[in-house]
């Protein structure tokens, strides 16, 4: 009776150390994993201050406007924005057929929205603020002599 008793009293000390042990490494388990979720979270912090970089200083000059001019076709289209071109800083150019409209992109240290127009109007072409040229217009090919009437910088819900 009593050698049993002594039995169960150490099978307890033996359950007290071994549960010991186990909320030893819970703890210490626990502490890992709250450093590295600090560690986590401190990488995070430093990554997200990555500097800006902005290189837009080449792009200051260049501006982008849009202005009605009128013609028919295709041929229209490649000699109007071949006379856009002509003009020194133009960088883009680009005509609508169904709008009636050019998109141009040019550098404004070079030169201005004006100067296009001119280019466009002596190549044969009306712009919303220049006639074109009535020579270049009549030695325009038949498909191309556009009406002086027709309606430019369209939208599409004009048309
Ligand atoms: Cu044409």
């Amino acid at each position: 009776m009593n050698f049993l008793n002594r039995k169960q009293e150490h099978k307890n000390d033996n359950l007290k150390k071994v549960s010991k042990t186990v909320i030893l490494s819970v703890a210490v388990m626990a502490l890992i994993s709250l450093n590295s979720c600090k560690n986590e979270t401190k990488q995070e912090a430093e990554t997200s201050t990555t500097e800006m970089t902005s290189d837009t200083s080449n792009e200051i000059a260049m501006q982008t406007m849009a202005f009605g001019v009128r013609g028919n076709c295709g041929m229209c289209k490649s000699t109007i924005e071949k006379a856009a071109h002509t003009v020194e800083g133009v960088t883009m150019a680009s005509w609508d057929v169904d709008k009636k409209k050019i998109e141009v992109s040019f550098d404004d240290t070079k030169t201005n929205v004006m100067a296009i127009h001119n280019a466009i109007a002596a190549s044969g072409y009306d712009t919303d603020k220049v006639a074109g040229s009535e020579e270049a217009y009549e030695n325009l090919p038949g498909c191309c002599k556009y009406d002086h009437d027709m309606m430019m910088n369209q939208t599409m819900e004009d048309k």
